[in-house]
């Protein structure tokens, strides 16, 4: 499937530090570089089911792994990035009948306003973008494989995955089984089914359903189930213990222990991905941003009021990944307020030493992402900037406003 265009990414004068990132896995900090063969730094982030429009919450996804991409690029290492598209899901089934559209239409639509959101917020396009019905050999092959491990069985006309399969399942979110039992059927999960094994296994093949789109496999006609796409994308074009998986913490158990669990059956000699990292969920009035609450502020919306992309790029940059918390109207209108005083400062060309804050920018962002802190230092400078003539006078660096432009360019993806 098509991506969406990528933006210039400056190159920097100087290398960033290696990037340490927290791994729900291990519940610690550490260092995410190369992929187990050694060659790059991969990364597979969840993308989109697409029924509706891009949200602050998946805006908050992409740009955390952008800045994880940028952070990678800036310390100087080739980068091989695949994302999904969940092209075929209940979900979208269900909302194109509830608005009597083709489910195809309607998926289509709503990646292309994606694939604009995206270029609008300067996210870096993934070298791989796919879709899961344009994987479903790729699915059925991994299944294969499943099958000839021992690790899948039949319910009625459905195909589920025994987690017993996997000896390390549990390891990725290393939530204990009574907190995946509650959140399992919150998340899509059927634990209450007749004939499973165990309440946790989840499906890997939907057998046909009269009025639902079905594709042949050796099980019969049916379709894919979520966990098995994603792990049966990351493989083919990542490999076997790649670098990072991200998503929202709303992944952690059941989405990406699955994937792992699927992965890990077939090939126990690495782990699925080397950590896997997790960004808080975005709010608003008071929950969490979700198509099925309908609380949502819409990227495309605030683009059509003609609002600054990088405002909204701003606002998300001001939270660190890892904090859950609510998008307001009044941090969207700080953040252009901001942006107007940066630009300002930008315009200027000579201003306070840039040397120091781009060191902290990217020491910041090489520290778990760290954008608040980065945001800070760039704060300072321009405060430090714009400060009075006494002070600019003191410090004055000719050159300051390119490289502190460039460093929030190439580390942030602020284009100023
Ligand atoms: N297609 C699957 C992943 S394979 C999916 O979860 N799609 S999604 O459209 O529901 O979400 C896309 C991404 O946005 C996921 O990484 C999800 O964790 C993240 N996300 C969804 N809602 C929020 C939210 N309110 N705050 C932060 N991230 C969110
Ligand atoms: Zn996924």
């Amino acid at each position: 499937m098509r991506a969406w265009s990528a933006p210039d990414v400056p190159a920097l004068p100087v290398t960033a530090p290696a990037v340490r990132l927290f791994d729900t896995a291990r519940q610690d900090l550490v260092e995410v570089g190369l992929d187990a063969v050694g060659s790059n730094a991969s990364l597979y982030v969840c993308g989109i089911t697409p029924y509706d429009a891009t949200h602050m919450g998946h805006a908050n996804t992409y740009v955390t792994f952008d800045l994880l991409h940028r952070a990678w690029l800036n310390a100087g290492l080739t980068v091989n990035y695949a994302q999904n598209v969940t092209d075929v899901d209940d979900p979208l089934l269900e909302r194109a009948t509830k608005v009597k559209i083709d489910w195809r239409e309607l998926a289509e639509r709503e990646i292309e306003l994606f694939r604009k959101d995206m270029e609008a917020l300067r996210v870096i396009p993934p070298a791989n973008y796919t879709g899961a019905v344009e994987s479903i050999p790729l699915v059925i092959e991994l299944i294969k494989q499943l099958e000839a491990a021992g690790a899948v069985y039949k319910v009625e006309e459905d195909l589920y995955f025994s987690i017993s399969a996997d000896d390390a399942f549990g390891g990725e979110s290393q939530y204990s089984r009574e907190q995946m039992l509650e959140i399992f059927p919150e998340r899509g999960g059927d634990p209450d089914r007749p004939g499973k094994k165990d309440p946790l296994d989840p499906l890997v093949w939907r057998g046909e359903r009269p009025g639902e789109p079905s594709w042949d496999s050796p099980w019969g006609k049916g379709r894919p189930g979520w966990h098995i796409e994603c792990a049966a994308i990351a493989r083919e074009h990542l490999g076997a213990g790649f670098t990072v998986q991200g998503g929202g913490s709303d992944l952690i158990f059941p989405h990406h222990e699955m994937c792992a669990a699927h992965a890990q059956t077939i090939d126990s000699s690495a782990p699925f991905a080397q950590a896997y990292a997790h960004c808080g969920m975005v709010g608003y009035l008071g929950e969490k941003m979700s198509k099925s609450k309908g609380n949502l502020v819409f990227v495309s919306a605030l683009r059509n009021a003609e609002l600054d992309p990088m405002a909204i790029r701003l606002v998300l940059l001001r939270h660190h990944y890892r904090s859950d918390w609510e998008w307001t109207d009044e941090l969207l209108f700080d953040a252009v307020d901001t942006v107007g005083q940066w630009r300002k400062a930008l315009a200027l060309g000579a201003g306070a030493p840039a040397e120091p804050v781009v060191a902290e920018v990217l020491a910041a962002i090489a520290d778990d992402l760290d954008a608040p802190r980065a945001v800070a230092a760039v704060q300072a400078w321009v405060d430090a900037t714009l400060g009075g003539s006494g002070h600019l006078a003191q410090h004055s660096d000719e050159d300051a406003a390119a490289q502190v432009s460039k460093v929030l360019d190439a580390a942030l993806g602020l284009s100023l």
